[in-house]
């Protein structure tokens, strides 16, 4: 059996933060092309480069069976009209599947075919669970006033493709339509 450190860890559900975990921290300066808003964008970047998300990765294990998983933490606030939100990938092990538990705050995730032909906005926050199936992109956006903090739990060989979304972003954006959060189709008028 593993060593404890391996089998328990502690975090802060209103924090995101977890003991002994690394933690990767996304400033607003990394998410550059995520937003629609690039002059929204632009303007926020010269104002400053405040912390936007963060992850505290846990990873027991790399063999066939084995789980990672990963407690995030993002901060509430928009560019423009669009939430803050994570830069979103496709795993590179692109069957591999992913559970999201929503533990503080309120937000949804954008899930999306990876040919882009079909997208969907689902809740996420206290009391809800996402399953993110295999070849489906997914953001997570935080939709409320305080941090939206979760857990997703995915295969250790799953890996993080970031390059696709980079390079043809998602199809569709979540932004604020009469004080909730809206998917519309981006370069769209909603
Ligand atoms: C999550 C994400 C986390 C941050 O743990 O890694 O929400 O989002 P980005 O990885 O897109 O920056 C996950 O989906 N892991 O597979
Ligand atoms: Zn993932």
């Amino acid at each position: 059996m593993k060593d404890i450190e391996k089998i328990l860890a502690t975090f802060d559900p209103a924090t995101g933060r977890m003991d002994g975990a690394p933690l990767t921290q996304r400033f607003l300066h990394d998410l550059r092309r995520c937003f629609h808003d690039a002059a929204a964008f632009e303007q926020a970047a010269a104002a400053g480069n405040p912390l936007i998300y963060t992850v505290a990765g846990v990873e027991p294990g790399a063999g066939d069976g084995d789980l990672h998983y990963g407690v995030g933490m993002i901060m509430p606030g928009r560019i423009g009209d669009e939430y803050y939100m994570t830069k979103g990938h496709l795993h590179s092990w692109r069957e591999a599947a992913e559970v999201y538990c929503g533990l503080a705050g309120e937000g949804v995730m954008l899930l999306e075919d990876e040919d882009g032909g079909n997208s969907r906005m689902v809740p996420l926050g206290a009391g809800k669970v996402v399953y993110v199936p295999g070849r489906t992109a997914h953001r997570t956006m935080n939709t409320g006033t305080v941090p939206l903090t979760y857990i997703g739990i995915y295969p250790a060989k799953a890996g993080h493709d970031y390059s696709t979304i980079a390079r043809k972003n998602f199809t569709s954006i979540v932004v604020e339509r009469n004080g909730a959060p809206a998917m519309v189709r981006r370069g769209t008028k909603a």
